[in-house]
């Protein structure tokens, strides 16, 4: 017995020393579930099995079909720089599975943008049922490496991923930002920039406001001076510009290679005083005005009962819907305090026409819900009172959500914000975060609503970095509001997640606006948190 026991025991050490050796060779296991303490927007479902996958020497990017190349060259160019591995891209090989991040179309995967990551201590694999759920998966592939990734040279951190499996897709189809830049302009490589981050947070959809009382922004063929006179002028008289139709062409392309749509808006009839100083016979009593330097609203009118109007109209839309492949053009429609109701009706019940002839489908300030609304027509609510997108829903509308009190993110965050505007109060970080879309307007529902959209008007704003410093972080809270369903988000455990984005952000240089409500954690987040 006494023998027995005694081998026993020398079992049970020997078994010790070969389950602890063979755990030294493994690779380290990160001691938190990342998923769960950084991506934005919160994935729906993660499980963590608590080891890890490293990105080494010998990692290689595999895709299955052709139209996954672009994404998967996408995410080796951020793990290059961050590894300085050679990090391959192939497609699909068999044989080669080990060390290797698959990305995988796959029919078993039912929504739309949806994804799901599987990592393992061997791979990492990618599934989507199209290639934008792949680009998401590979958004939140990168939020779970270390931040430093971001920063575009090589990181002395080890690039670790949690293994574990993750299933996700949006809970709105329409997740988006707005850039005025006709207020202030700004070029194509600041639009691009935008595009790249607001990507990183799953935001699908850019809408530029090209036009506005201050500036015309992009080149219109058949009517040349709206850029040569209208394109010359900005809010305090600035240097400004505009996009010719070579240059939107590459904004566009560069958005779709980031799946984000751009959707361009012509402001009208109100906001034209630039398209007035630069074509007078559009105007009523065939004078040019002045250009305009100020920020008032609502003072200027195409004029609505001539013929040119609709044929300069159908020029813009037609040259604009040709540069367009997403469906819809946006045409404005707010605050026409210079046209009759009677006038504004009889207009943007023709310009909708006029947006159906060449194709596309129309959205609008909540003002257009006054008109004939097409049945696809889109009503898009910002004003602080909810009646006209209500009247838009009870004419069958479906609403595009940016109530100016939660997602103007043009608005100051407090009293101290170095720029913005506050006509609607100000808006910090939680106030921004802290609503749903189902419950914000009672006769407002979900399946009356396609999204969310952040608008962020530039009267105040003349950078790259008053765009940052104003979009970030709220805009990411946006995002989430889009993707995440309501019950799972809330703002305790949202803003620990965003204070874990601090080094991100750093990396991402963002300067961005470090809100007192936010608990910023820098660097040291792997070594603390264990949940
Ligand atoms: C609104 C105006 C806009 C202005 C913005 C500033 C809409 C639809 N219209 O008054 O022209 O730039 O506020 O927050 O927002």
């Amino acid at each position: 017995m006494k023998n027995h026991l005694f081998l026993s025991y020398i079992f049970i050490v020997c078994f010790g020393c070969i389950i602890l050796t063979s755990c030294e060779t493994k690779k380290p296991a990160i001691p938190r579930d990342l998923a769960k303490q950084q991506v934005i927007p919160k994935p729906i479902s993660v499980t963590a099995t608590g080891s890890s996958f490293e990105i080494e020497s010998n990692t290689l990017i595999q895709y299955q079909t052709e139209e996954l190349q672009p994404i998967a060259t996408y995410l080796a160019k951020l793990l290059r720089s961050a590894s300085g591995f050679e990090i391959p891209v192939n497609i699909e090989d068999s044989e080669k599975s080990l060390n290797t991040i698959s990305l995988k179309l796959t029919d078993s995967i039912s929504t739309n943008e949806g994804y799901e990551i599987e990592t393992k201590e061997s791979g990492i694999v990618v599934k989507a049922s199209m290639p934008a759920g792949i680009f998401y998966g590979v958004q939140t592939l990168r939020q779970l490496l270390p931040a430093s990734i971001e920063a575009a040279t090589k990181t002395t951190d080890t690039l670790l991923v949690a293994t574990g499996t993750i299933k996700d897709n949006p809970s709105y189809g329409y997740r988006g930002a707005m850039l005025d830049v006709s207020r202030h302009f700004f070029g194509v490589e600041d639009v691009k920039r935008y595009i790249d981050l607001i990507s990183i947070y799953k935001m699908n959809r850019l809408h530029l406001h090209l036009s506005d009382d201050q500036g015309w922004r992009i080149e219109i063929k058949s009517w040349p001076k709206l850029t040569e006179i209208g394109g010359s002028s900005e809010v305090g008289g600035g240097e400004s510009g505009f996009f010719t139709q070579e240059e939107y062409k590459g904004i566009v392309n560069y958005a779709q290679s980031r799946f984000v749509t751009i959707i361009p808006e012509i402001d009208m009839p109100g906001h034209t005083n630039a398209a007035l100083a630069s074509y007078p016979e559009l105007n009523c009593n065939g004078k040019a005005p002045k250009l305009y330097h100020g920020t008032k609203v609502g003072f200027s009118s195409l004029c609505i009962d001539k013929e040119l109007t609709y044929k300069f109209i159908d020029d813009v839309i037609r040259e604009l819907a040709a540069l367009t492949p997403g469906e819809y053009i946006h045409i404005g429609g707010d605050e026409s305090h210079a046209t009759t109701m009677k006038d504004y009706i009889h207009f943007m019940n023709k310009t909708q026409k006029i947006v159906a002839k060449h194709g596309k489908k129309v959205i609008g300030w909540d003002e257009i819900a006054h008109t004939e609304l097409l049945p696809t027509s889109v009503v898009q609510y910002w004003s602080r009172k909810g009646e006209n997108a209500l009247k838009g829903v009870e004419k069958g509308a479906k609403i595009l959500m940016s109530p100016a009190k939660k997602t103007y993110v043009d608005m100051k965050y407090d009293s101290i914000s170095r720029i913005g505007l506050n006509w609607v109060g100000y808006t910090e970080v939680d106030k921004a975060y802290n609503w749903d879309l189902e419950t914000y307007e009672s006769g407002i529902s979900k399946d009356d609503i396609i999204g969310i959209e952040a608008p962020l008007w530039t009267e105040t704003v003349q950078t790259m970095d008053d765009i940052e410093y104003l979009a970030f972080p709220r805009i990411m809270g946006i995002a989430e509001i889009g993707w995440t369903p309501t019950e799972l988000r809330n703002w305790e455990e949202y803003k620990v997640r965003l204070g874990n984005h601090k080094d991100r952000l750093d990396a991402l240089k963002i300067d961005f606006y470090p809100s007192k409500l936010v608990p910023w954690k820098s660097a040291d987040i792997e070594k603390t948190n264990d949940t």
